[in-house]
């Protein structure tokens, strides 16, 4: 198995914390998306990571689907399940994911098109500032409920996807934005994020710049 990717992708964490939680260590195999990588590109018509590459050849590319398919190949009870164990509260665990998701897509989009123009060009454009607000507003919506979140023995119970979400967008927020004045305090997330880091999976996959 080959898990494509690269050291600052939140998308690639959601599927690495995933994959470490379902007992899968696969070293990732570190690729630039943004050089068409011929690896990426045979095993993606997207050319993006994550994309896993199954033992039979079989490449599953996008986050969500990589964290279905560790759903359905290691299910609970012989595995965490990534929406928790009770079904009456998958629903609240699929709505903070989202919010997070959706806030992940606002930076990973603002610094995809800083690629193409100058910050000042797209950041301070109405879209720009749609995608920055969706950024602040999510991140003060998951602050609201960071208390509750990661179960009462933080760092010690597997997570399911709202809290490697919300981790996620918070460690990569600091790394991408973390000088910026319009950058929401949230030291609810940031407790979050550091009691996680006692775990081995968001250890090992703290976003780097190389
Ligand atoms: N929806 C995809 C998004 C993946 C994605 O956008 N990955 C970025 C890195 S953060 C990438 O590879 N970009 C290269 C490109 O857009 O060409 C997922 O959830 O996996």
């Amino acid at each position: 198995m080959q898990l494509l990717a690269n050291t600052t992708s939140p998308y690639v964490r959601i599927a690495r914390v995933s994959m470490i939680e379902k007992g899968l260590e696969v070293e990732p195999t570190i690729v630039d998306p943004w050089a068409d990588d011929p690896r990426l590109r045979a095993a993606n018509a997207a050319t993006r990571v994550p994309t896993l590459i199954l033992d039979d050849g079989t490449p599953i590319a996008e986050s969500l689907l990589i964290v279905q398919w560790l759903e359905m190949t290691r299910p609970a009870p012989g595995w965490p399940s990534l929406v928790g164990p009770d079904p009456a509260a998958a629903a609240g665990v699929l709505s903070r994911a989202g919010i997070a998701l959706g806030a992940i897509d606002a930076a990973v989009h603002t610094i995809i098109i800083r690629k193409v123009t100058a910050p000042v060009l797209f950041d301070e454009t109405p879209v720009g500032l749609r995608r920055r607000r969706t950024m602040i507003e999510g991140m003060q919506r998951l602050e609201a409920v960071a208390g509750s979140l990661g179960g009462k023995d933080r760092g010690r119970e597997a997570p399911t996807l709202d809290v490697i979400a919300a981790v996620t967008l918070y460690d990569y927020q600091q790394l991408r934005f973390g000088d910026q004045a319009w950058l929401p305090a949230t030291p609810g997330l940031g407790v979050l994020a550091a009691a996680m880091r006692e775990r081995p999976s968001f250890a090992k996959t703290m976003p780097r710049m190389s």
